[in-house]
């Protein structure tokens, strides 16, 4: 394999529908000094046929966990710079010669860019104005807020933080983030260019779901420390483009919420009773 300035690293799974829009995206880049490794979670569609089709390096994976596939495909990169692409992004055609200029003068050691939605809906645009605001405001801080669908790191430093911890369900690349911060690696996040990135899962479950699940996990985090890999089920399905094929959507009520919520604890029927009736505010994230 030649060494190319960039190696891009994209983790499928039944990704038929998205992958080959991405990489006809990237057969369009103004800069084409990169090279391309999906790595597949044994996928039963036809993304490995429709990827090797366009000539593209496709690693298969025997365990279907984005972060061991994206560790995989990162061991494969020779370039300076690995970057992290889901299939359901689409990118503009001077997005990687717009980085590669940014990281030749500035050199930071990871970065990523803000987002515009897949949509032209009034609130895509304003949701993704929020999460790009809050990417914002985050950069600086011990743990910056990064999405994993788009991210440049340079090789050696992926390295030296030995990748994305496997055993985390939600918020990996936050981690790594977290760990590089206090490395003291320095991390970019540029408005501009920005990529796309796919509301699916906004339009297959609801904006407002959304936010629900996403204050639901959060409560989780504050309780617990942490989310298991058993418990993200629950509220973020993660099964590629088969959950948009024929996923449903698990149904969290109450009563399930409660029981993720405790356990592991001895909780006493009182007790469980005054959460219930203390938990009065917190109501409308359940229906
Ligand atoms: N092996 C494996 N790959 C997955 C799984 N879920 C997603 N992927 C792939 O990993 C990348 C990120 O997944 P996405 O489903 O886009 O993750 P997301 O953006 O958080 O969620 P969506 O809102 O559903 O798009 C995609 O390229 C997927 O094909 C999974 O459960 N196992
Ligand atoms: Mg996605």
């Amino acid at each position: 394999m030649t060494r190319t300035f960039f190696t891009i690293v994209i983790p499928t799974l039944n990704e038929e529908k998205r992958l080959p829009t991405l990489l006809s995206d990237l057969e369009k880049q103004t800069f084409n000094d990169f090279s391309v490794i999906v790595v597949d979670a044994m996928s039963s569609d036809a993304t490995i046929r429709l990827a090797r089709q366009c000539h593209t390096r496709v690693v298969i994976s025997n365990k279907k966990n984005v972060s061991y596939q994206r560790n995989l495909g990162a061991k494969h990169s020779q370039s300076e710079w690995t970057v992290f692409m889901d299939a359901d992004n689409r990118i503009p055609k001077d997005y990687l010669q717009k980085i590669k200029e940014y990281v030749e003068i500035y050199s930071p050691d990871i970065l990523s860019s803000w987002i515009v939605p897949d949509s032209r809906l009034k609130k895509d645009k304003i949701t993704a104005t929020l999460m790009n605001i809050f990417m914002e405001i985050n950069k600086n801080a011990s743990r910056p807020y990064i999405l994993e669908s788009m991210i440049f790191i340079k090789t050696k430093i992926f390295q030296t933080l030995g990748g994305f911890n496997t055993d985390i369900p939600w918020g990996e690349g936050e981690d790594m983030l977290g760990r590089a911060h206090k490395m003291g690696f320095k991390f970019e996040m540029l408005r501009d260019p920005k990529y796309t990135y796919s509301f699916r899962r906004l339009k297959k479950i609801g904006t407002f779901k959304m936010l629900q699940k996403i204050s639901q996990i959060e409560i989780i985090k504050m309780v617990k420390g942490d989310l298991t890999k058993n418990d993200a089920h629950f509220f973020y399905p993660m099964n590629g483009g088969t959950f948009y094929k024929n996923g449903e959507e698990p149904k969290m009520t109450l009563q399930k919420f409660i029981s993720i919520l405790f356990q592991d604890k001895e909780i006493s029927s009182k007790s469980l009773k005054s959460f219930k009736k203390n938990i009065d505010p917190w109501k409308s994230l359940f229906r």
